[in-house]
């Protein structure tokens, strides 16, 4: 059985399938198809941007497809960058992005630099009328400067207090054992096989 994964990030797709049972289901991205046009997440939200991104690939590839939609909200920031995480600082371009985060939230006291990192993940089947819906979060702090190689996006800015250290310092079993996505993907295996109809 083959599912998609909605994602043109090759740091999702890297996680996803990490964790992924792959001797049941074959896994592909959106990387597997290089002329997939662009989809709009005009979504208010990580569910509504899930949602559009899930059902524009399943209706055009017809196979079910889960799509993952994530961000930091940093509680200083009012939620910011939140939806608008990739494009904060311009269009996907993860050192402009922490260079911007850490300059807003400059001055502010080590207690209050906490937030929280999200994932929606929505699962369309066109077997299905209904979306298996799930939510996966991590709460740390935002460090004062990048900390660690690994990781991708806001990484190297979030410390995780129960593993003292940053996301960019785990290992990807580390990282996947705490984060947001790995909370999310365990929440959506243990409660999809009702949603994959073969
Ligand atoms: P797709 O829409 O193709 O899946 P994307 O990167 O545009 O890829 P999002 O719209 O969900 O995905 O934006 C997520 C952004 O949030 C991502 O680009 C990072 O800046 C940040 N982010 C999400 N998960 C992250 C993680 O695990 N570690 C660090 N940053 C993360």
């Amino acid at each position: 059985q083959e599912i998609i994964i909605a994602t043109k990030n090759p740091n999702k797709a890297k996680e996803f399938k990490k964790i992924f049972d792959t001797d049941n289901y074959e896994i592909k991205t959106l990387l597997d198809f290089p002329d997939f046009p662009e989809i709009k997440e005009t979504g208010a939200t990580f569910e509504e941007n899930a949602t559009i991104k899930a059902h524009t690939v399943m209706e055009q590839l017809q196979l079910p497809t889960i799509a993952d939609d994530s961000g930091l909200a940093v509680d200083a920031l009012f939620g910011q960058p939140g939806v608008l995480s990739a494009r904060y600082a311009g269009d996907h371009n993860d050192a402009a992005n922490n260079a911007k985060l850490l300059s807003e939230i400059g001055g502010t006291p080590e207690e209050k630099r906490t937030g929280t990192f999200v994932t929606v993940l929505v699962f369309a089947n066109p077997k299905n009328d209904q979306d298996l819906v799930v939510r996966g979060e991590v709460h740390g702090r935002i460090t004062n400067f990048p900390e660690g190689d690994d990781g991708f996006g806001y990484d190297p800015l979030f410390y995780v207090p129960e593993m003292d250290k940053t996301m960019a310092q785990m290992t990807l079993d580390e990282k996947n054992s705490i984060s947001h996505r790995g909370t999310a993907i365990r929440k959506l295996e243990q409660q999809w096989q009702d949603w994959i109809v073969l």
